[in-house]
């Protein structure tokens, strides 16, 4: 019998070159598995049905490579892709490792680094563009402060307008049909970072020049970090349409960052995020942004890790559709208000309000019934749980 829960293309899993090729280093402690280059990584993804590979441009071309380096890299490592039949949909840039980004890239108060990290992320959009990848992801990891002293927030955020205007004008300039997708993360590497949720994110691509070219990329672990609901940004970022990349993994609470096996913490909100993926009909990437535990070793990165992920996406796709289609399920919902809550509320007009003026809510007010959430979670609970 075939595996229910295997991964197709159509699922459009991907894995980046950063998280699978993770050597399980941490601050406190040195790596514990050997590095892998990108092609044999390509190879291991296509055996356990991803879809795509992404990449940092230093995951690729280490810094300082020079421009034969970097041409021969690209065009060996797109040979490998095509091989395995993945495809590369996203890349981005590493705007946070070297030295020279310690107080900033694209918000940096010297001018001369913030020059030197446009250049690093055109060539990254250059890589991207070359690779195929209809997407380019923007985190601005050291783009903040540890302290405010010497930092007005306003000034620092209009260098962060002025150098994504900047990469939208380049993409413009060449001709590319490359979408940019903003990534937010509350904090580290630093201790506040400028945007640091999805919804700070969605209201400052409104204040860009070329706002249709920009959407977001949220991640699971970043949102939780700010003790914040996963879903709920995914759903801001869905009904804004700007739902262009999603990052999947997974945290235990607001702490650092984890970056955990996409399920292996807060099931619910993992539920609710791939219901929520399901319904709305996002097709785009299903992007694993995730790291094994660094007690693991290479085999376990791909057998329990990477074919974890994918497994968790789609048990619980599935048990989201059986969640939607099961009657007493659904009747649950609605008697706390699911269907209800899609009536609209009326626009203004002064005959509106006259009416509401009017209206009598003396039964409304005195209405002492529940909103039967509990028992809709319950079920909710019950049908992750298998009962
Ligand atoms: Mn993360």
């Amino acid at each position: 019998m075939s595996d229910p829960y295997a991964a197709a293309p159509e699922d459009r899993f991907s894995f980046g070159l950063w998280t699978v090729g993770h050597r399980g280093g941490d601050p406190f402690g040195l790596p514990t598995r050997p590095p892998v280059e990108p092609e044999t990584i390509v190879e291991r993804l296509a055996e356990v049905g991803a879809w795509g590979v992404s990449l940092h441009d230093d995951d690729l071309v280490p810094f300082g490579s020079s421009p034969a380096e970097r041409d021969r890299i690209v065009a060996r490592f797109g040979e490998a892709v095509r091989g395995a039949g993945l495809c590369v949909p996203m890349t981005t840039v590493d705007l946070f490792r070297q030295p020279v980004f310690k107080d900033g890239a694209l918000t940096a108060a010297d001018p001369a680094v913030r020059r030197f990290a446009l250049r690093k992320a055109v060539a990254a959009i250059d890589i991207g563009a070359e690779l195929g990848a209809g997407i380019f992801v923007l985190w601005g990891g050291r783009e903040g402060v540890e302290s405010g002293a010497a930092r007005d927030p306003r000034v620092a955020l209009e260098r962060y307008r002025e150098g994504v205007d900047f990469l939208c004008e380049y993409v413009r300039s060449q001709g590319l049909a490359t979408r940019i997708a903003l990534e937010a993360k509350p904090n580290e590497p630093r201790a506040h970072i400028y945007l640091p949720t999805t919804g700070h994110m969605l209201h400052f691509i409104e204040t860009l020049a070329h706002p249709e070219m920009l959407g977001v990329n949220p991640e699971m672990a970043h949102e939780s970090m700010a003790g914040l609901s996963f879903s709920q940004s995914v759903g801001q970022a869905l009904w804004a349409g700007k739902l262009f990349h999603v990052d999947l993994n997974s945290q235990n609470g607001p702490r650092f960052d984890q970056d955990f096996r996409f399920g292996a913490e807060d099931l619910k909100e993992a539920f609710l995020t791939v219901r929520l993926l399901e319904r709305s009909g996002y097709d785009g990437p299903r992007h694993f942004d995730a790291r094994a535990y660094r007690s693991e070793d290479d085999i376990d990165v791909y057998a329990a890790f990477a074919r974890g992920c994918i497994r968790n996406y789609k048990i619980l796709a599935a048990k989201a559709a059986a969640f939607d289609t099961n009657e007493a399920i659904q009747a649950a919902c609605d008697k706390a208000g699911a269907a209800q809550l899609s009536e609209p509320t009326p626009g203004f007009s002064p005959e509106v309000l006259e009416a509401i003026r009017d209206e009598d809510f003396t039964a409304l007010l005195a209405n002492t019934e529940g909103r039967h959430h509990e028992a809709a979670d319950q079920l909710m609970i019950e049908h992750i749980l298998g009962i």
